[in-house]
């Protein structure tokens, strides 16, 4: 397949924008044109440090792209604390993660909300990075699997053909992320597989050849080339490791 890897940092809420300068000056100095080329390259920081990555990136000319971590499901309006989609396309930013599993547990997001926000992001331009995946107890009860394809189904509800085509999913196994654990290459390939297979099943092998689905949770550059090898998995989502720019580099470069 064709599908261009595309590796992206979740600095969550880390980084002010001080901070956020200096990650993505060392990122410049360290990519080269060629290296993101291969490799698309994102950066997801916190709200308030994406006019300062804007800005770093314009000046550099750089081919790194950026996004934010959430989007409001609303177009605009009186919801106090919420940032619409148009004000993150007009930073710039190509992606928004939706329906990560830290604001599915932390601040109770349903799949009909994370549906709605993709669908928001959409229509204001970016391209959601729509994350899934299961927690402890439905992994050990080997009951992955369904959970995960019964959020694909409700996050991709009503999108058009044309949106599919261009999302992002990342599977995240929840036991795995920040914990050190890692899954094992065989564990994100089943349930990447069974996303992709669920694609072709609902929507055609036109549309599952070209959605890129990412794994995510404790990703490092000791661990990237066998995650990057499975068939289905075409990149990776990195939180800890990529606050560190000498190992998000490194990550970047897995196929060297
Ligand atoms: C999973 C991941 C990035 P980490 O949340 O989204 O974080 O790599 O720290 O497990």
């Amino acid at each position: 397949t064709t599908r261009k890897p595309i590796i992206a940092g979740n600095w969550k809420m880390n980084l002010n924008h001080f901070e956020a300068n200096l990650l993505v000056q060392k990122l410049a100095a360290s990519l080269t044109a060629e290296q993101l080329e291969a490799v698309e390259t994102v950066v997801l920081p916190p709200f308030t440090d994406l006019r300062t990555v804007e800005s770093v990136i314009a000046d550099g000319k750089l081919k790194i792209k950026y996004g934010a971590q959430d989007v409001s499901p609303h177009a605009g309006g009186a919801y106090t604390g919420e940032i619409a989609g148009a004000f993150l396309a007009k930073l710039g930013c190509s992606y928004a993660v939706i329906g990560h599993s830290e604001r599915r547990e932390y601040h109770n997001e349903s799949d009909e909300l994370i549906n709605a926000k993709n669908k928001a992001a959409f229509a204001a331009g970016l391209v959601p990075i729509f994350c899934v995946g299961e927690g402890l107890d439905i992994r050990e009860a080997g009951n992955q699997v369904e959970h995960v394809l019964a959020q694909v189904d409700a996050g991709l509800e009503g999108l058009k053909t044309e949106q599919l085509q261009q999302i992002v999913i990342a599977y995240e196994p929840v036991w795995a992320i920040g914990t050190g654990k890692t899954a094992t290459p065989d564990d994100a390939q089943e349930v990447c597989g069974a996303i992709r297979a669920r694609l072709v099943e609902k929507f055609g092998a036109e549309v599952a050849d070209v959605v890129r689905i990412q794994y995510g949770g404790s990703v490092k550059a000791a661990n990237i080339a066998q995650i990057m090898a499975q068939p289905d998995v075409d990149g990776a989502l990195v939180g800890g490791a990529s606050l560190d720019a000498e190992e998000f580099v490194s990550i970047v470069r897995f196929p060297e």
